[in-house]
């Protein structure tokens, strides 16, 4: 497959008005045989359908008759019935094809996942099901009928009829096939209901392994929520009798949202207190609301190509980041969103894999789910309500839903809405999703007779294949606040619009101190200079949470990165945050937010960003010491912090409880520095959740002494897979840096490492990436035993491989003689005979 490119988009030739499928499942030989209900648009073209090479076509015919052999022409994965072979009106063409889903490793089409039979489309999986126009702007109705012995027999949209050994499902709603979804297998319901507000209602089912029930009801909760949010905020009702869930333990992604039977990784539906940390259970909560809310944004309304794929992603991430905000605090949500934002995209938008949120083109679609597609789209998406207003934004996207319910649609179509609901133009703004990379902002400060001047210069670096970078629409929200710490000026949102560009305050008795960026209003860099007691300042008074985190964030990190290039800094840091952390009245989780170092992954990016050479071991040492300093100075206040944050009764994930287990660990994390791991192991054994275990196990780890509490948790759940994923995971990332790829080495040569599960091999593979020092060790052995593993997985997992590669996608910020190491772990990779299309795009773009 060569490279695609937005430009070259068609319109398919050919309606498809139905689409029937019989399934008769086998691990070894299913069968699948599929009438498509097509009339053709363009006189004259030939159908040429998806469809992988490992498909058996057993038979094909058109309205009933086998085509003469030499108009069927089969090549590479595609499948052509030569116009002369069609009638020129409506026709049905009816395939079978013989399919294995047990030899199914790369869990793309139909698969076999411990006993259970399940699907996955996105993107290009129904081609590996049967022969197809396997592209979203294709839509239909789907009617399904399986075959099996199985007790549980499910595809979309709702039930027709059930008999021993056989179901029948209907979809009403067209949709793409990569919507499609079928689930066989020895499953049992935890079930509800939700009445909708016109008052249908509608059967829900979250469907596990026997056994698991207790570990669903979080998940079930957290759908209710979801589709009564999605009535209340977006006036959004669900369309079908019936909506499912299924946990299911192979699975590439998160989950995936098919139409009425959402599929999930066991790990984003399963929890329970003793099992899952608070971490767990607000992202389950997210990630459940997430794929339900895509039934609006998403499959009601799809995308017309992959190229628009952040259009349902960006906008589907927005909408749960609003819920979210809703259900916890949205103060501490926006922090957490920043938080990933930087470590994933802005890396992602300052290395060899930068691209826009809208690419241009691509080689494989699955190496595009990425952070830029997903959480920039979703940043690009709140400037944009923030620059039209709340109602501008209701407006807008209640046009939106009307306009183009049932539609493909485009990114063009979606500013549209705006434009037409608000009358404002946005072809400026348009650069946010077809241009890559970072801008960073500038801001000076002049003051003069009572007037404040803000001066801006925006630019962005060049990208991978995008050198100019014009002038982009930036909201940045201000506020100023006095010399006392009031606010003299509430929040106002400048709108940048050129390369440079001014804006004053007048009628001040004195001078302020600006509190910029508020609540992260853009994602840009924005460098100012400010002296540490400036920060100190906005940390102490800032009334913006978010600005008010990000100025000790900043004080953090000009201590650490002055700490690791060798120079003397900290105190001004030591000294806010004690006082912050004092302030009882704060919430507990803002206060753990602040408190948490940044991890050693993001100095490094802050030193490249300052032009310099990250070492990751000076980096470990400076963060370590930087800790241990903090937990000397504060000792009794951390003390009583841990002693007093306990939460009393039984466990409860909500988020006042998990804030206040979020402050206790924090502090248990810094004070593990000065006490040899005394309370973490005290707290290890008397924790009767998840989060407070993991918590102490990574401090005991960090310090050499974690073998008793690993052996612990494997007896207890040792046939437990998501507890183990965590167990392997935390010892490769809490690894002293020097023992890690020893440690990671150990545990690869496990029985219990089934490698091929993507959540294992994420869990060991990911574990050790995140190990900054680790990964990142000057021998290249972290990069070497990546290399070995990703090649290992290519040949199994196309998808997983390479998803995992990005690992390496910071390696040219590093020195000589690492460059040197992953240069090489690169070339290696990108010479294995055969390698995926997948893993080979992705080593290419970073060898580039
Ligand atoms: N569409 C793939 C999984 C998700 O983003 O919901
Ligand atoms: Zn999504």
């Amino acid at each position: 497959q060569p490279v695609q490119y937005l430009a070259d988009y068609r319109p398919w030739p050919f309606t498809l008005s139905e689409t029937r499928l019989d399934v008769t499942l086998a691990p070894r030989d299913t069968r699948v045989r599929a009438e498509l209900r097509l009339t053709p648009q363009q006189a004259g073209s030939d159908l040429v359908l998806d469809g992988g090479t490992e498909l058996r076509l057993i038979s094909l015919t058109v309205d009933g008759q086998q085509p003469d052999p030499s108009h069927v022409i089969r090549e590479g994965e595609r499948l052509t019935v030569v116009a002369a072979a069609l009638p020129q009106g409506p026709f049905t063409l009816a395939t079978e094809v013989g399919i294995d889903p047990a030899d199914n490793t790369a869990f793309e089409g139909l698969y076999l996942s411990n006993g259970i039979f399940c699907t996955q489309c996105e993107a290009e999986g129904f081609r590996h099901i049967t022969f197809y126009p396997d592209r979203p702007d294709v839509m239909t109705t789907f009617s399904v009928t399986i075959r099996s012995d199985l007790p549980v027999l499910l595809s979309n949209g709702n039930p027709v009829s059930k008999a021993p050994g056989v179901a029948e499902w209907h979809d009403p709603w067209p949709k793409p096939c990569y919507l499609f979804a079928l689930v066989a297998g020895d499953l049992v319901a935890v079930s509800d209901s939700f009445t909708t507000r016109s008052g249908r209602k509608v059967a829900l089912n979250v469907w596990v392994r026997p056994g698991d029930q207790h570990r669903a009801d979080f998940a079930m909760q957290s759908l209710i929520k979801s589709m009564k949010w999605d009535e209340d905020v977006y006036g959004r009702e669900y369309d079908l009798d019936v909506f499912n869930i299924v946990a299911v333990d192979d699975f590439n992604m998160g989950a995936m949202e098919n139409k009425g039977l959402n599929i999930f990784n066991s790990k984003l539906v399963l929890a329970s207190p003793e099992t899952a940390t608070d971490a767990d259970y607000e992202r389950i909560e997210s990630v459940i609301a997430h794929e339900y809310f895509h039934n609006w944004t998403g499959n009601r309304i799809t995308c017309r190509d992959w190229f628009q794929l952040c259009l349902k992603e960006g906008l589907t991430v927005f909408r749960d980041q609003q819920f979210t905000s809703d259900m916890r605090s949205a103060a501490v949500k926006r922090i957490e969103d920043v938080q990933a934002l930087r470590a994933r995209q802005f890396r992602e938008d300052q290395g060899p894999l930068a691209h826009p949120p809208r690419p241009d083109h691509y080689e494989e679609i699955n190496n595009f789910y990425t952070a830029t597609v997903y959480e920039k789209g979703a940043e690009v998406i709140g400037m944009l309500k923030r620059l039209v207003g709340n109602d501008g934004y209701a407006k807008a996207l209640d046009l939106y839903f009307d306009r183009h319910d049932g539609d493909a649609a485009t990114i063009e179509d979606w500013l549209k809405v705006f434009e037409d609901a608000t009358g404002r133009d946005l072809a400026q703004f348009k650069r946010w999703y077809t241009d890559a990379g970072t801008p960073v902002v500038e801001m000076s400060e002049d003051w003069q007779d009572g007037r404040l001047t803000l001066s801006f210069r925006q630019s962005t670096p060049p990208t991978p294949g995008q050198t100019e970078k014009p002038a982009r629409i930036i909201p940045i929200a201000v506020g100023l606040l006095g010399p006392n710490g009031d606010e003299v000026a509430g929040t106002r949102v400048l709108e940048l619009s050129e390369d440079s560009q001014s804006f004053d305050f007048d009628g001040l008795s004195a001078r302020p101190v600006v509190s910029a960026l508020r609540g992260f209003s853009a994602p840009i860099i924005l460098r100012r200079d400010l002296d540490d007691a400036t920060r100190a300042f906005l940390l102490a008074h800032d009334t913006d949470p978010f600005a008010r985190w990000e100025a000790g964030r900043e004080l953090a990190l000009s201590a650490l990165t002055t700490l690791a290039t060798g120079g003397e800094a900290g105190s001004s840091y030591i000294a806010s945050i004690g006082a912050l952390i004092a302030e009882d009245q704060t919430d507990p989780a803002f206060r753990a937010l602040s408190l948490n170092l940044p991890g050693e992954e993001e100095i490094a990016t802050r030193l490249a960003y300052l032009g310099q050479t990250p070492d990751p071991d000076a980096i470990h040492t400076a963060r370590t010491d930087l800790a241990r300093r903090i937990a000397s100075a504060h000792e009794p206040l951390l003390s009583r912090i841990y002693d007093e944050m306990t939460v009393p009764g039984a466990y409860s994930p909500d988020a006042v409880s998990a804030a206040r287990r979020a402050l206790r660990i924090a502090a248990l994390g810094l004070l593990g520095r000065i006490d040899g791991g005394e309370r973490a192991e005290v707290l290890f054994g008397v924790a009767g959740n998840m989060t407070e275990r993991m918590a102490a196990l990574a401090v005991l780890l960090r310090l050499g002494h974690g073998a008793p509490a690993l052996a612990a948790l494997l007896d207890e759940f040792g046939d437990n897979r998501l507890v183990m994923d965590k167990w392997f995971s935390i010892q490769a990332m809490a690894a002293p840096p020097q023992d890690a790829v020893a440690v990671a080495s150990a545990l690869a040569e496990r029985n219990d490492f089934d490698w091929k599960n993507p959540n294992r091999f994420r869990a060991l593979l990911g574990g050790l990436a995140a190990n900054h020092a680790g990964f990142h060790s000057v021998d290249g052995s972290g990069y070497a035993f990546t290399a070995d593993w990703l090649i290992r997985m290519d040949a199994v997992n196309p998808q997983i491989a390479a998803r995992m590669s990005t690992a390496f996608e910071t390696w040219p910020r590093y020195d000589e003689m690492r460059r040197a190491h992953a240069r090489a772990a690169l070339e290696r990779i990108a010479s294995v005979k055969g390698l995926s299309r997948n893993t080979r795009e992705m080593v290419s773009r970073m060898i580039a």
